[in-house]
């Protein structure tokens, strides 16, 4: 079959590792996989896309966030005829508001590479498609809503993601690379409590042994042999001390430096320094909130600002840079809040940060603290985008305040003087517009950013690792 998927983000193109995992498993079996990552600047050119690939099959992967781009999509080609199966987290905890989309031939809960083999089999022999496992199909205008299968034990047994199809669009400075699936802790805004309720926890963590994972490596390093560096998205990268000691001594060999997640609490000097030697050059970490109590009431987050404090004063000691994950508009959170975690960033001195407004994405736990509280904005027009709106209401703070935090965030911590003066009544007065300006704006950065990084792969410019990988 002729396969073409999408990956969907309605700010800025982006790379799916999950589809590069589902194009491994497909191509194995013969499929032809295309790829193209959909956002708002490009949706006007799926058409031609679709033309020029001409699939027999279209594949969607969708977060929350990006439903009704999905919605648009979906109705761009319902011209078309191909049947359409979406995929995901956003299809895996909200399945129902997925597979009643207009258009959706069948979604796929959970994880992809089976049940796709199976329902592409099935469509290719023109068997019965309504009873695979994980794969909600729509047939004679009944849902078959079929159960899921246990979660593939042994990772190994998967061929590498395959990189060559992000190639045409990102030219990876950084290539990421996920080594594991799952996580034992159960913060109330991720998904993995979610997930772990619906396959239940034992064997949720799974990992890669240390030799399939080098050989991934390789393999990404291959394909894109111009990259300076890795970074791994894995949860819980450091959890398995022993895994991380044997993969940190073997991964040494490339050479290459990298950035991974980290949770303050599982971080001790021990493993900073091992992390330090192998060449990491950066570690991101949460800290979420500045408050202990929203951190650890209200995200199920246990961890004391002296922990933080003190295992960043260890990175920083090893010469690491510290990346922090932040979030405000948290339930509960008052001005004073967001001043706090602006001021424990500022504390540890972290040396970038992402600030995201927290999103209660369905199926969480945070989610359902909402709904019982009433929280949730009901009629207005943001309630499905989790992007740069605020959508929850709390007697604590008025939303639009969250909104201009969320601008002035970064100014406050990084700017002094005049800059930060300008930049805080710019902000100010963006936010009473809605954020409009604001997203307009970060759009055509973004889509700069990304035209630049094409040109740069085109004129071949990039640094070369200190360190060849034999082919
Ligand atoms: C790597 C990562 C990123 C990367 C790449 C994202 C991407 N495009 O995949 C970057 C940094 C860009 C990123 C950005 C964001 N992320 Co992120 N990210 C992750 C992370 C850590 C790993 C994802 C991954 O690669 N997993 C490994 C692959 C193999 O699994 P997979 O992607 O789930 O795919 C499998 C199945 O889902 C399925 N599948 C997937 N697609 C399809 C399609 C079809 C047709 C089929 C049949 C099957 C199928 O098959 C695959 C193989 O089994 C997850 C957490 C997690 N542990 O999953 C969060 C996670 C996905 N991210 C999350 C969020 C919130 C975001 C952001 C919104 C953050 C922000 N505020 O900007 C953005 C959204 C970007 C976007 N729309 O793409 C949330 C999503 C929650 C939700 N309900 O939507 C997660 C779950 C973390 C969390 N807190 O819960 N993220």
């Amino acid at each position: 079959m002729n396969i073409l998927m999408f990956h969907l983000n309605p700010i800025r193109p982006t790379f799916s590792l999950g589809l590069a995992q589902l194009s491994a498993v497909l191509s194995q079996k013969g499929h032809k996989c295309s790829f193209f990552p959909v956002f708002k600047g490009n949706l006007s050119n799926v058409l031609s896309i679709v033309q020029k690939t001409a699939p027999n099959l279209i594949l969607i992967s969708l977060h929350s966030d990006s439903l009704i781009l999905c919605k648009e999509l979906m109705e761009m080609l319902c011209g078309t005829k191909i049947p359409i199966v979406l995929g995901g987290i956003h299809p895996t905890i909200a399945p129902e508001e997925c597979i009643t989309l207009a258009g959706v031939y069948a979604l796929c809960r959970g994880e992809g590479e089976d049940p796709l083999i199976d329902l592409v089999a099935a469509m290719e022999s023109g068997q019965d498609p309504t009873g695979i496992e994980n794969v909600w199909v729509k047939k004679d205008q009944k849902i078959y809503r079929n159960p899921l299968r246990p979660l593939h034990r042994c990772l190994d047994e998967f061929p590498f993601p395959d990189y060559t199809i992000f190639r045409e669009f990102f030219n990876f400075e950084i290539i990421p690379v996920i080594l594991s699936r799952g996580c034992p802790f159960d913060c109330s805004y991720c998904c993995n409590h979610t997930l772990k309720k619906l396959y239940g926890a034992k064997n949720y963590l799974r990992r890669h042994s240390v030799n399939y994972s080098i050989e991934n490596i390789e393999q990404a390093l291959k394909v894109f042999p111009l990259s300076s560096e890795i970074e791994f998205f894995d949860d819980t990268f450091i959890l398995d001390k022993a895994w991380l000691k044997d993969f940190l001594s073997k991964f040494s060999q490339f050479g290459i430096p990298f950035s991974c997640n980290a949770r303050f609490d599982l971080l001790d000097e021990d493993t900073i320094e091992a992390l330090s030697s192998a060449g990491c050059v950066r570690i991101n970490a949460a800290i979420e909130s500045g408050n202990f109590r929203l951190r650890s009431d209200v995200l199920k987050r246990e961890m004391s600002d002296d922990t933080i404090i003190e295992k960043s004063r260890l990175i920083k000691k090893h010469g690491i840079r510290l990346f922090t994950h932040n979030m405000i508009g948290i339930p509960g959170e008052t001005e004073e809040d967001i001043l706090k975690t602006i001021q424990l960033n500022r504390t540890i001195q972290a040396d970038s940060l992402h600030l995201s407004i927290c999103a209660p994405y369905p199926s969480t736990d945070l989610r359902f603290l909402c709904e019982k509280n009433g929280w949730l904005e009901k009629q207005g027009k943001h309630t499905d985008s989790f992007c740069d709106f605020s959508i929850i209401g709390t007697p604590y703070i008025d939303r639009r305040k969250v909104n201009y935090y969320f601008l002035a965030f970064h100014s406050i911590l990084y700017d002094r003087g005049l800059t930060l003066i300008i930049k805080k009544t710019a902000f100010w007065v963006m936010h009473l517009g809605d954020n409009r300006l604001y997203r307009w704006l970060r759009s055509v950065r973004f889509f700069t950013t990304w035209k630049w990084q094409r040109i740069r792969a085109w004129l071949n410019l990039g640094k070369f690792r200190n360190q060849d990988i034999t082919v």
